[in-house]
C-alpha cells in the first residue's frame, strides 16, 4: 500500500467530492483514491447502556430501577437472567476504557442508571452513584475518548409512582437531566436525553415484553408515548437551562426505517411518506412539534391527551439527531389510499439470531437520507448499529465472527454513500463494545465486538473489534 503524499492528494484533490478525500492506496500503477472514505472529522465509537453492563445493582446506594423488578420476577426474561453482575463495568471499566482505546475509538457512548444519581427516581441524590460517573468519564478522557452520554436508556426508578403513566415522571425526568447537566457538562459536551421511544412505551406498557411488562389499552398507551416524548422536551430544556454553554443536546431514536423498493421517485417519495407517518408518535412529533393527522384519525378517541404548551416542549431544538439503526422496512409505491404499501417479508428473508433483526444494509443509508430530506436535523449520528451472533470460541481462542463483520461491513458501506452524498452523518456509535445483558433475552443473545466469558468476566476482541479498529484507522470501509 502507497502512504497518501501531498503530490498525489492535491492532484485528485479537485476531482472528488471532499468526503470522500483520503486516505489513497495504490492498485500497482497508477495511485487512486481509496475507495469509501469517511470525513476526515468523523467519530468512531461504540456504544453501551448502563443495565446492560454495569452490574454492581446493589453497590453504593443504587436504587432499583423497573428492570431490577422485572428481571428478578419469574417467567419474564431468559432464563430468568438479570442485570445484577452483566459486565461488572462498574468494577472493571478501565478494562473496558483499554478497549475502546485499543480500536482507536475517539467517542464512547454511554448510558447513566437514573436510580444509581437519584435512588428514588427523585429528592436526594447519591454522591456516591454520580461519583462512579465522573471516574469513568475521567478515564475516557485521559485516554482521549469523548463521551457521550444518554440519560435514560430504559431503567426507570421502580420508586416512580405508575412509571411513564405519571406525568410527574417527565417532570422527574428534567430535574435529574437538570443536576446531571450541572454536575457533567464541564467533562460531558453531548447529551441525548432518552434511547428508544417505542421500547420504552409500546414494548414496556404495551406488548409487555420489556418492563414493567404491562399490556394496556391504546389510550394509555398513546398516553404513555406522550409522556415519553415529553420528558425528552422536559429534559432537553433542563439540560440548557443548567449546562454549560455550547452542550450539544439530541436524543438516540430507533425511528422505523422505511426503503424504497426501487430507487425512483415515486417509490422515494413513498418512503418519506411512511417515514411521517410510522414515526408519528415519537420522532416525527419531536421533529415537527405535533400529532400529524395521520396519527391522530387512526387513534380517534384514544389519541394522547396534550396541555398546552406540551407540543412546543417536545419539539424543543436541538442540535442532533441520534439513529439506532438495525433492520428495515420496504415500501413501494401504489394506489392505495395512503399512497404506499409495507411489503411483508418473505420467509427467507435473512436475520440474525435475534428474530427481529433482519438484514438490510441499505437501511442505514435511507434511516438518514429520509430523515435529512424530512426534517433537515444539523447533525446526524448512528447511535446504534451492529448485530447479535452465534459467536463460537475456537479451540485456539479466537472468535471468527465473520457474519458480524459482515453485517458491519455492509452497513458501513452504506452509511459511507450517505457521507460522500453530503448527508451531515458525523459519527457512528457501534453496538456493542462488549457483550451484556440483552434484556428479555438475558446473555443469550451476544452483541459485543469483545467476547465476554459470563463466568470470569474475561473480554477477548473478536474478529469483528480486529476489523473495526482498521477501519478506523483507515477511516474508510472495504
Ligand atoms: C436496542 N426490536 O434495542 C437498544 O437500544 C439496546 O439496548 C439493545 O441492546 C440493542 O438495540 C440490541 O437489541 C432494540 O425488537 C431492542 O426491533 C429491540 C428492537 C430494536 C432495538
Amino acid at each position: 500500500m502507497l502512504k497518501p503524499t501531498r503530490r498525489l492528494f492535491s492532484k485528485n484533490l479537485a476531482a472528488l467530492p471532499a468526503a470522500a478525500a483520503l486516505p489513497f492506496v495504490s492498485n500497482g500503477q497508477m495511485a487512486v483514491p481509496r475507495a469509501r472514505s469517511f470525513p476526515a472529522d468523523f467519530r468512531w465509537g461504540c456504544a453501551t447502556a448502563a443495565y446492560q453492563i454495569e452490574g454492581a445493582a446493589n453497590e453504593d446506594g443504587r436504587g432499583p430501577s423497573v428492570w431490577d423488578t422485572f428481571s428478578h420476577t419469574p417467567g419474564k426474561t431468559f432464563h430468568g437472567e438479570t442485570g445484577d453482575v452483566a459486565d461488572d463495568s462498574y468494577h472493571l471499566y478501565k478494562e473496558d476504557v483499554r478497549l475502546l482505546k485499543n480500536l482507536g475509538a475517539t467517542v464512547y457512548r454511554m448510558s447513566l442508571s437514573w436510580s444509581r444519581v437519584f435512588p428514588d427516581g427523585i429528592g436526594k441524590p447519591n454522591a456516591k452513584g454520580l461519583d462512579y460517573y465522573k471516574r469513568v468519564i475521567d478515564e475516557l478522557k485521559q485516554n482521549g475518548i469523548e463521551p457521550y452520554v444518554t440519560l435514560f436508556h430504559w431503567d426507570l426508578p421502580a420508586s416512580l409512582p405508575h412509571g411513564w403513566q405519571s406525568r410527574e415522571t417527565p417532570k422527574a425526568f428534567a430535574e435529574y437531566a437538570g443536576y446531571i447537566a450541572r454536575e457533567l457538562s464541564d467533562q460531558v459536551h453531548h447529551f441525548f436525553t432518552t434511547n428508544e421511544f417505542v421500547c420504552f412505551t409500546d414494548l414496556s406498557y404495551k406488548v409487555g415484553q420489556f418492563a414493567p411488562g404491562l399490556k394496556l389499552g391504546a389510550a394509555e398507551v398513546n398516553q404513555v408515548r406522550h409522556h415519553g416524548i415529553l420528558a425528552h422536551g422536559m429534559g432537553v430544556q433542563a439540560i440548557r437551562a443548567n449546562a454549560r454553554p455550547g452542550t450539544q443536546v439530541g436524543l438516540a431514536e430507533n425511528a422505523t426505517v422505511f426503503v424504497p423498493v426501487i430507487e425512483e421517485k415515486a417509490h422515494v417519495e413513498a418512503a418519506l411518506k411512511a417515514t411521517r407517518e410510522g414515526n408519528a408518535p415519537f420522532l416525527t412529533a419531536v421533529l415537527e412539534g405535533q400529532y400529524i393527522d395521520a396519527y391522530l384519525n387512526k387513534e380517534g378517541v384514544n389519541a394522547p391527551k396534550v396541555e398546552a404548551g406540551d407540543m412546543k416542549m417536545i419539539s424543543s431544538p436541538l442540535d442532533f439527531v441520534g439513529l439506532n439503526v438495525y433492520t428495515p422496512e420496504y415500501v413501494r409505491a401504489d394506489d392505495s389510499a395512503a399512497g404506499y404499501t409495507v411489503l411483508p417479508r418473505p420467509a427467507s428473508f435473512p436475520h440474525m439470531p435475534s428474530p427481529w433483526l433482519f438484514v438490510g444494509p441499505e437501511v442505514i443509508y435511507w434511516a438518514v437520507r429520509n430523515v435529512s430530506t424530512l426534517w433537515k436535523p444539523k447533525e446526524i449520528f448512528i447511535t446504534e448499529n451492529g448485530c447479535s451472533a452465534d459467536d463460537v470460541v475456537g479451540t485456539d481462542g479466537r472468535i471468527n465472527d465473520t457474519d458480524r463483520l459482515m453485517y458491519l461491513r455492509n452497513h458501513l458501506m452504506h452509511l459511507q454513500r450517505a457521507a460522500a452524498e453530503g448527508y451531515p452523518v458525523k459519527g457512528y456509535f457501534l453496538w456493542s463494545l462488549l457483550d451484556n445483558y440483552e434484556w428479555a433475552d438475558g446473555y443469550s443473545k451476544r452483541f459485543g465486538i469483545h467476547y465476554v466469558d459470563f463466568q470470569t468476566l474475561k473480554r477477548t476482541p473478536k474478529l469483528s473489534a480486529e476489523w473495526y479498529k482498521a477501519t478506523i484507522a483507515a477511516n474508510s470501509v472495504a
